[in-house]
């Protein structure tokens, strides 16, 4: 799309000035999405919601002003700024949240968040002790949150058994003929399919509590204060569901205490930093108030390696079911992501002992 496209599209919605600029976004692999900044100076994030991943995107604007409602209730409550601490959607002067336009695409705007950027990276450990106590904290704000209101937007998103058979129907399919080359992969993937089944068995036993989670905690999915660092409001609310808080913690961990990208070529500069664990644990756990379970606090650890393992076996499925989810820049750029995860697996088994002391030292 070109700028009048975008300024025809923009102005389906209630913004306050007229569009001067839209620059894509390129952190994300699943939606589109530009910042918008207008005449009157005001930041605005456009998304393009991907709906071969979102099957209903009106099921997922339902959660998200839900969700969002229910924050901004929470935050004014605790005497807090709603327009910084939760995302707030733009309304489409046709009614709605969202707007279909004529590219085909299902479109919706959120107001930008003043001084406050979302890193990929962390540059300094401070920060993901903040990101820690912001999810733990969101976890906390939803406790009394009705599920019933939520649909579940991509069903059994973190049901690890089923991602482990969705990746054996692909490998069985192999589209592309790509399975002769990842031998070492797939035998890794086998060998390890043990994890599978360790939060989903807690679930179903009844160990481990269901919470309100957000299911997609990438240190990027946070706003941090450019100036404090403090982590200011968590984004991307596209698959808050009904889960476990051990999906959101892994998820995090596996992605942000890792020392290297997510498509890090070099595998040995792919591992987990205790350090950095060590910060997040810490957030975490006071973000939440210290409300976890013992059955919670003994699978934290071992959550990080079931996440990695998930992720990387939905990174193999797509590499050989022909890069159809997931965004690629290149080739192999599956297969790469699906290997710094498989090595992050066999890195927390190996610093488990380690990394639960400094779980234990966190409660
Ligand atoms: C996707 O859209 P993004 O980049 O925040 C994916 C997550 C993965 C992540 C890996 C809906 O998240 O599950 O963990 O990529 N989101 C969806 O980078 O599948
Ligand atoms: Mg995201």
């Amino acid at each position: 799309m070109n700028f009048p496209d975008f300024v025809e599209l923009l102005g389906m919605f209630e913004l306050d000035g007229e569009p001067v600029s839209v620059t894509e976004c390129k952190s994300g692999n699943i939606n589109k999405t530009f910042v918008v900044d207008t005449s009157s100076g005001t930041r605005y994030i456009l998304q393009r919601v991907n709906e071969n991943v979102f099957k209903d995107p009106d099921a997922v604007m339902e959660n998200i002003l839900h969700v969002t409602e229910y924050l901004r209730r929470k935050i004014i409550e605790r005497g807090g700024d709603p327009t910084r601490e939760t995302l707030t959607l733009i309304p489409a002067k046709a009614g709605g949240y969202a707007v279909r336009f004529r590219d085909g695409g299902y479109w919706r705007v959120y107001a930008g968040i003043r001084n406050a950027i979302a890193h990929d990276k962390i540059e300094r450990p401070g920060q993901f002790r903040n990101a820690g106590y912001a999810f733990g904290d969101f976890q906390l704000l939803l406790a009394d949150f009705d599920t019933g209101k939520l649909h579940e937007t991509i069903p059994n998103f973190h049901n690890t058994p089923v991602r482990y058979h969705a990746f054996k129907a692909a490998l069985e399919a192999d589209e592309c003929g790509r399975a002769a080359s990842v031998a070492r992969e797939i035998a890794f993937i086998e060998e390890h399919s043990w994890l599978c089944p360790v939060i989903t068995d807690g679930i179903e036993s009844g160990k481990i509590p269901m919470r309100v989670t957000h299911n997609d905690t990438k240190l990027n999915n946070i706003m941090m204060d450019i100036e404090t660092d403090e982590a200011v409001c968590v984004i991307d609310l596209d698959t808050v569901m009904p889960g476990s808080l051990l999906f959101d913690y892994g998820d995090a961990i596996r992605y942000g205490a890792s020392n290297a990208a997510e498509d890090e070529k070099d595998l040995s500069q792919v591992y987990i930093r205790p350090e950095l664990f060590k910060e997040f644990t810490y957030g975490f756990i006071e973000g939440l108030g210290g409300k976890l379970s013992t059955h919670e606090a003994e699978a934290m650890t071992i959550s990080v390696a079931v996440l990695a393992l998930e992720l990387g076996m939905r990174f193999l499925a797509d590499y050989l079911s022909g890069d159809k989810y997931f965004k690629v820049l290149y080739d192999d750029h599956n297969l790469d992501r699906a290997r710094t995860q498989l090595k992050l697996v066999s890195d927390v088994l190996e610093k488990r002992g380690e990394l639960e002391a400094i779980v234990e030292s966190a409660l």
